[in-house]
């Protein structure tokens, strides 16, 4: 029986073109839920768009397209990036799917019944760019504590009876210490929650491209009631025959950026616990990139298109940098002069050389033949091959606290040590005069190679299937479970080998 995984990004408004922003959170996604594939977990990956409420439908009457036309062309662009980041997610959800409006009013429905909805009036301030509602007292200088502009609201809407959750929200978040990460975000959380909570609008009148409220289709249910919904829908919960709800939920993890950790970790639990439905088991905010310092904006003309980028450096060169560069939770700044440190520094010196190296004396003084490792290994050997049967451990544990950049530099803490094992056996030299000695150091490099390229595959797909490739890995020995047999290439035949990661340089002067 596999064990199961249910992992979900944010799904992202449809207003705009993606950027490098939209693509790391989802990159993070995609390196936990191909880690948890290849540990022999049974995944469910999601991600996808938001594509009611007034920001979307303002964007599409200012491209003077139908909301429709126009949801469909920008979530299209949003799937594209997902094909060119290689993201490897079971389903992307779109909120103009017909179940979802099904699933949406099923919720709206469940809590109207158990009496957690009333209609009222609302009047006060809302920022469409946050697609929230703020009370006077919340402003900061006539705007919204984000800096968006405010407009003052006046009109019939439901309320969600929100105010009645505190204690439940807070009990659950006693109870439950890993739900919220990192810990700082948590206390936050806490703190407004401890402020109080008032009764939120959950339906808006004054326009229409939304989900029709059950029996009252003058108004449509409030975006985030709406947005937050996909997360279930998907399980194909209004789907009784196909049982995908029993089986998903709750999301062990839903990844967000911390500018929507409130909708996640409050309102989203609320939500479910007045509908008496599951709560998810984490949410975790991550940091905001800026770029070279500056906030990234459009109208600062900055935007980091990811596509280019990924035609300009490469993809894996990308994902690597995006994880390894800024500690997961922390804000980041996105600067060129980091990107090909990294580019050339970790990935093209540590681990290309290293691979390299390896390779090319195999290939020339071994025929190609991989060898096989000593019966009777020096101190070193032991040494370098005990740390690289720890290194699975270890990274596994930073996974799944989502310490991407921890994983990522225990494993080239692996890659230096053996960079330093290469330099101290000096393997060119022992062909002169120790060949067998010579073969033994190359072995233990290659179940280095080898350990280190299986764990990367969650990190850089590309990369480490041609590195995996040139050792002569079969693609069905790529899980992890095959981290733990040693020996097994000994005797197969390796053909020339070529560099996987080519110096920044080099591919600027090509
Ligand atoms: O909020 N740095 O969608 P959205 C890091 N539809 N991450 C960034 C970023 C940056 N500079 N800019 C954007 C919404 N992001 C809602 C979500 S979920 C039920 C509904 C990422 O298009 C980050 O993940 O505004 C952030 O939370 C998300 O994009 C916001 O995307």
């Amino acid at each position: 029986m596999h064990k199961q995984y249910y992992i979900t990004t944010p799904i992202y408004y449809v207003n705009d073109n993606p950027h490098i922003g939209h693509a790391y959170t989802t990159l993070a996604c995609d390196v936990i839920a191909r880690f948890k594939r290849l540990d022999n977990y049974e995944v469910m990956f999601l991600t996808g768009t938001d594509e009611h409420g007034q920001k979307v439908q303002m964007a599409a009457d200012k491209a003077d397209v139908l909301p429709k036309e126009f949801t469909d062309r920008v979530s299209k662009n949003f799937q594209n990036l997902a094909a060119k980041m290689k993201f490897s997610h079971d389903y992307f959800i779109r909120t103009t799917e017909p179940r979802h409006y099904e699933s949406c009013q099923k919720i709206w429905q469940i809590l109207m019944e158990k009496g957690h909805i009333t209609l009222s009036s609302y009047s006060g301030w809302y920022s469409v760019r946050d697609e929230a509602f703020f009370s006077e007292n919340e402003l900061v200088d006539g705007k919204a504590p984000t800096g968006a502009p405010v407009e003052w609201l006046e009109e019939p809407s439901y309320f969600f009876n929100l105010s009645k959750w505190q204690q439940p929200l807070l009990d659950f978040y006693e109870k439950n210490s890993e739900f919220v990460a990192p810990v700082g975000r948590f206390n936050e959380i806490k703190r407004f929650v401890e402020g109080g909570l008032k009764d939120l609008s959950i339906s808006r009148t004054t326009f229409n491209w939304g989900v029709p409220v059950p029996n009252d289709p003058e108004h449509v249910m409030y975006v985030w009631l709406d947005a937050l919904t996909n997360y279930i829908t998907a399980t194909n919960w209004t789907n009784k025959e196909q049982n995908g709800f029993e089986k998903w939920w709750p999301a062990d993890l839903h990844m967000v950026g911390k500018d929507i950790l409130r909708f996640h970790a409050v309102y989203w639990p609320a939500f479910l616990m007045a509908a008496q439905l599951p709560l998810p088991k984490r949410v975790f905010a991550h940091g905001w990139w800026t770029n070279e310092g500056e906030k990234i904006s459009k109208s600062l003309g900055n935007v980091i298109d990811p596509i280019s980028l990924i035609d300009e450096y490469g993809l894996d060169q990308i994902r690597y940098f995006l994880m390894r560069e800024v500690p997961f939770g922390r804000d980041g700044d996105f600067s060129k002069t980091a990107l090909l440190h990294r580019i050339n520094s970790d990935l093209a010196n540590d681990l290309g050389n290293l691979s390299q190296r390896v390779l090319s004396q195999i290939y020339k003084n071994l025929n190609g033949e991989i060898p096989a490792l000593s019966e009777k290994p020096q101190k070193d050997d032991v040494l370098l091959l005990k740390s690289l049967k720890e290194l699975p451990d270890g990274v596994r544990v930073e996974i799944n606290k989502q310490a991407f950049h921890e994983a990522l530099r225990l494993i080239w803490h692996v890659i230096a040590e053996a960079n330093r094992y290469v330099d101290k056996q000096a393997p060119w030299a022992l062909k002169k005069t120790d060949i067998v000695r010579m073969s033994d150091v190359l072995a233990v490099l290659v179940e280095v190679i080898r350990g280190v390229s299986l764990l990367l595959q969650p990190f850089m797909p590309d990369a480490s299937a041609k590195l995996l490739d040139q050792i002569q890995v079969a693609p069905e020995e790529r899980l992890f479970m095959f981290l733990s047999s040693s020996n097994m290439l000994s005797g197969r035949i390796i053909e020339k080998p070529e560099g996987v990661f080519p110096r920044y340089q080099l591919l600027k002067d090509a």
